[in-house]
């Protein structure tokens, strides 16, 4: 019987785990109680990790398209023929015709993070897409316009905060996001329990709002109207604290002026947030001596994600709480993606999308046009398709009419253990292995971490001698495309660790299997800065000139009902719902409706009904609500049997170029 420990991977919290093997079989997993930054704290997915070793449903060796079904093929096979396919599209076509979807299990591996670039750059496409314009671009393109680099996300000082303002969040079943706090119960208890005050600002009475000391309904699509109200009402009653970075700020005089014309009173119709709660929220956050403004995936996939993103770190920093332990801090990772970033280097928008003329972001497009660019004809029509870790079908707009232009392309590719609603679609399948078969460190959530520290994993189970890892993939594929073989994931890990912040390496780090421990978060500014002229830019032009597309809204019609999502504790995205532990007891893919709005309309809890918008249409039951904001409804994404993207559409975020995929308005009908 041996012990291991590791972190778990499946969501942004990367617990750690305490893993029992006895005799090859995994025969306990529970939180490791001395991991620095979990302390013993895990959620159900957890104990899914050993499902998902032993699913029969799992691939383990490749699958090629036959006429009927897949079939097996051997890796070297299968290697030649995707190197031939993908050849074949780009010399007809050209390398455009080659699109890539990189999905979100990708940055939960790193293996997969540190190698499947040096396979992507083999391919010569424009048509790179991504799991982020579904997702966090928005925080991206503030910290670039604000901070100088899109990895520069400030992350909430959850532990010593005194005032946690949550927008558009519920890391009570998230387990937080661009907020790497395991344990979130529990450190919103502490935060209560030292005189703090949570206040949750959400369409839904959330889990998160059950358990914090206030909750406000606001109407989605709305927060940059109310975050400009905070900020307005903070200019106006001299609630001003710009504190020791004050040298530093620029734009300060512009976003009072910006914000000026959005007084509580003039918003408070369009938010559905009375202006003296606005303003008592906005006195209590300057007034709290450690104060932080939190927004994430509901004010990201929203029409203005790119100015709510803006707005709470402007907040942040106008009220003193950039930087200082309390407020929105930057972590300082042991394997630093920053570690060899220049000041100014990175700019947004080198190149357009062929049919929409959309944007580019740091080599990547918004994913909301990736079916345009395979459905228009003309040159540099997309003809193939690369997916890794990634279900776009359920997991961008327009799922359906995705789903039927990817059964007309010439070659799909899928990086992928399993089959998906996407992946079948594929000609090819490799699957790597994965959880508790490969080695990891979390390349990408050290950096979102509410404390410093550092793991790294061995892996808990071998593989049998016919599976691959992800490196071995995307090193095969590299050196079949461009003939030069990848540095092994391990060993470019080791080169960051060692010429990292914290001078270490893989092997000192494996001498301390829970991890080690650097400590609170602390302030880095100026030193971090990667904006050109050195300073904070508080009114950035690419915000400034979205206002104008903002205003335009305060006096549009409301919608009767619009439709918004929601995460569930064992659920993850779009995979693992057939994992049998996760998903007993009831449906649970269910349209949650506010009471009242349902009596309205002659609907009993489980009634199926039609969910109409201007791009689809879902069969769901309904479940009546008292957490639901009355003139909102809820779905879960990421469930096949009604997709809460085959209602989403073209609509996109123009400051950003992420997609719209909340505040849909729909049409709710009974069937009889
Ligand atoms: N309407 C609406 N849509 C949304 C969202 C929403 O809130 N509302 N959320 C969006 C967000 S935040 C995200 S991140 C996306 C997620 O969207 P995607 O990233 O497209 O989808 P996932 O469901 O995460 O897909 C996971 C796939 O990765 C595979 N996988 C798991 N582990 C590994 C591994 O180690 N290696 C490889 N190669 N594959 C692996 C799984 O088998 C599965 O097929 O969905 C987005 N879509
Ligand atoms: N169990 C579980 N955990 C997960 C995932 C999962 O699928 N399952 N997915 C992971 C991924 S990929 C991500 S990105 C994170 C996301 O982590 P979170 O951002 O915490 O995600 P959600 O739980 O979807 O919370 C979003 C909240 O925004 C609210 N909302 C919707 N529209 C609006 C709006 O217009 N304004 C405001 N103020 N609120 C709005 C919703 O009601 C919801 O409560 O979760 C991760 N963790
Ligand atoms: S919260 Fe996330 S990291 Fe922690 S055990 Fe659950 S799935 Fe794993
Ligand atoms: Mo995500």
């Amino acid at each position: 019987m041996t012990t291991h420990y590791r972190a778990c991977n499946l969501c942004e919290a990367i617990c750690g785990l305490r893993i029992t093997v006895d005799d090859g079989r995994i025969t306990d997993l529970r939180g490791d109680p001395d991991d620095p930054l979990s302390h013993g704290a895990i959620c159900p997915k957890a104990t899914a990790l050993i499902d998902l070793h032993t699913d029969p449903r799992r691939l383990r060796t490749p699958v090629v398209r036959s006429a009927d079904g897949f079939a097996p093929i051997g890796w070297d096979d299968a290697f030649d023929l995707v190197t031939q396919r993908l050849r074949e599209v780009e010399s007809r076509f050209g390398g455009d015709a080659v699109a890539t979807y990189l999905g979100n299990p990708n940055v939960h591996n790193s293996g997969s993070m540190l190698s499947s670039g040096g396979f992507l750059r083999t391919l010569s496409t424009r048509n790179r897409f991504s799991a982020t314009s579904v997702d966090q671009l928005p925080h991206h393109v503030a910290a670039l316009d604000m901070f100088g680099h899109p990895m520069l996300l400030p992350i909430p000082d959850v532990d010593r905060t005194g005032y946690l303002l949550i927008l558009g969040a519920n890391p009570l079943v998230s387990n937080g996001s661009i907020m790497t706090a395991p344990g979130m119960r529990a450190r919103l208890r502490a935060l209560r329990e030292r005189g703090g005050r949570a206040v949750v600002i959400d369409p839904r009475r959330t889990e998160t709002a059950a358990a914090a000391d206030e909750h406000h309904f606001i109407r989605p699509g709305t927060d940059a109207l109310f975050l400009l109200a905070l900020i307005s009402t903070i200019f106006n009653e001299g609630l001003v604290r710009d504190g020791r970075l004050a040298p530093l700020l620029a734009g300060i005089e512009e976003l009072r002026e910006a914000a000026a014309p959005f007084t509580p009173e003039r918003v408070a119709a369009r938010t559905g947030i009375a202006a003296n709660t606005t303003r008592a929220i906005a006195r209590a956050f300057a007034g709290a001596p450690h104060a932080v403004a939190y927004g994430r995936i509901g004010l990201s996939i929203q029409a203005f994600g790119g100015l709510c993103q803006w707005l709470v770190n402007a907040l942040n920093a106008i009220t003193g709480n950039l930087d200082e332990p309390g407020g929105m801090m930057w972590p300082l990772p042991a394997f630093d993606m920053l570690l060899r970033a220049k000041p100014g280097e990175i700019h947004a928008g080198r190149y357009r999308s062929r049919v929409r003329g959309l944007a580019e972001f740091n080599g990547e497009l918004p994913v909301t046009t990736m079916l345009d660019e395979m459905t228009t004809p003309g040159d540099g029509q997309v003809r193939a398709l690369v997916t890794i870790a990634g279900n776009p079908v359920l997991s961008t707009p327009n799922g359906a009419a995705l789903d039927r232009a990817l059964a007309r392309l010439d070659f799909v590719l899928a990086i992928d253990p399993y089959v998906n609603e996407t992946t079948r679609h594929a000609h090819v399948i490799l699957p790597p292995a994965m959880g508790l078969e490969v080695e990891h460190y979390d390349v990408v959530f050290h950096h979102f971490a509410v404390r410093n520290t550092a793991r790294v994993n061995l892996p808990v189970v071998d593989i049998d001698e016919d599976q691959r890892y992800d490196w071995q993939i995307f090193d095969a594929l590299a050196q079949r495309m461009s003939g030069k073989s990848l540095t092994p994931p391990r060993e470019r890990l080791d080169q960051g660790l060692r010429f990292g912040p914290r001078h270490t390496s893989v092997e000192a780090l494996l001498a301390h299997p829970h991890g080690v421990d650097y400590g609170p978060l602390e302030p880095c500014m100026p030193e971090r800065l990667l904006t050109a002229d050195a300073r904070i830019h508080l009114a950035p032009q690419r915000m400034l000139d979205d206002l104008t597309r903002l205003r335009a809204t305060l006096d549009e019609p409301i919608a009767q009902f619009v439709a918004i999502g929601r995460r569930q504790l064992r659920s993850n995205n779009s995979w693992m719902h057939h994992i049998e532990r996760l998903n007993r007891g009831p449906d649970r893919c269910t349209l949650l409706v506010n009471v009242d709005d349902a009596a309205e309309l002659g609907l009993i809890d489980r009634a199926i009904v039609e969910v109409t918008s201007e791009h689809g249409c879902v069969r769901v039951p309904v479940e009546t609500s008292v957490e639901m904001m009355r003139g909102v409804v809820s779905l879960p994404h990421g469930y096949a049997r009604a997709s809460l993207n085959d209602l989403t559409g073209d609509a996109i975020d123009a400051a950003t170029g992420n997609a719209v995929l909340g505040g849909i308005p729909v049409r709710i009908a009974a069937i009889d």
